[in-house]
């Protein structure tokens, strides 16, 4: 693991860093606004206060703080994996390129000592064809304070949410009793937490910890300006059934489901996704900043 200088500098001075997820950067957005973004979430962590740290493999070695030229030759990368915890390993043992998911990043972050990170959506689970994101697993055993605009759009909410309880994951909701979901602020599912402000995110972080509590604490923030929610639920129903009669599957599935979703709200979900992705970067460093205050 190579943790770089000016991270490494930062958390040796106690100064707030924030961790990037990096798969949203290789797999979640398209070529080349996947670049912009990444460079904008960095600049929102620093307009925060706090030091950027985009988490990835590059070549087989595990990368903590990436430099402008690195992060635009992974951006560009058209042979970058996706890193989860399954296939960690056998990446950096074979050498390859990877964007590393919620799972990965989490684990990878708290082995380098950052407490915070950034992402768009967290992976959860979908009932049929049945599929759970390690996502879910990873969170239950690490302790680390996670900012996110809630699951992925095309996930089942409900479900998720109900073995986030079950593993022990704190949720906390950012100004909000509902959850929110991705390209939308809000849904009729309730939380249990609601938090007004990055010290109150920040007093449940250090609770959690001072208790000895080994999951993650997750910060759920909704979008400043998102679109309706039976209006993407009914959108996803539709991008699902099509998927499904087109036996489309597996990794294939959410590039897929993305896609349709932009064509179906003429580009309106990408916009959301960009914004959400930048407004979550920002709320991380202030987090941030008031642990390490
Ligand atoms: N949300 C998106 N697009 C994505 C992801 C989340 O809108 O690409 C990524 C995140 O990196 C998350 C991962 O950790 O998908 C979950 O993948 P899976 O369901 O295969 O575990
Ligand atoms: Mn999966």
């Amino acid at each position: 693991m190579r943790i770089a200088p000016f991270v490494s500098e930062a958390l040796s001075k106690n100064q707030p860093v924030v961790a990037l997820e990096s798969t949203v950067i290789t797999h979640g957005l398209a070529r080349p606004e996947n670049l912009e973004v990444a460079r904008a979430m960095v600049v929102a962590v620093r307009e925060a206060g706090a030091v950027p740290a985009v988490i990835a493999i590059v070549r087989g070695e595990v990368r903590v703080g990436l430099e402008e030229e690195e992060l635009k030759a992974l951006a560009e990368d058209q042979a970058a994996e996706k890193a989860s915890l399954w296939n960690l390993s056998a990446l950096v043992a074979s050498r390859r390129t990877a964007g590393t998911t919620v799972a990965a990043t989490a684990f990878l972050a708290h082995r380098a000592g950052i407490p915070v990170f950034a992402t768009g959506g967290i992976g959860g689970v979908h009932p049929s064809p049945f599929d759970e994101s390690a996502d879910l697993v990873a969170l239950a055993r690490t302790p680390i304070l996670v900012v996110s605009s809630g699951m992925k759009s095309i996930l089942d909410l409900a479900a998720t949410l109900e073995r986030l309880e079950t593993l022990g994951v704190a949720v906390l909701g950012y100004r909000t009793d509902r959850l929110p979901a991705f390209h939308s602020p809000t849904s009729p599912y309730s939380l249990p937490t609601r938090v007004e402000s990055p010290e109150e995110a920040a007093a449940v972080y250090r609770a959690q910890r001072g208790l000895g509590l080994s999951p993650a604490v997750l910060v759920f923030h909704p979008v400043s300006e998102g679109l309706p929610f039976e209006r993407v639920r009914a959108w996803v129903e539709e991008a699902n059934a099509e998927a499904q009669s087109r036996g489309i599957q597996g990794k294939a599935l959410t590039p897929f489901l993305l896609r349709r979703l932009a064509e179906q709200s003429k580009g309106a979900t990408d916009r959301v996704n960009r914004r959400l992705l930048v407004e979550n970067a920002r709320l991380a460093g202030e987090i941030a900043r008031a642990l390490a205050g």
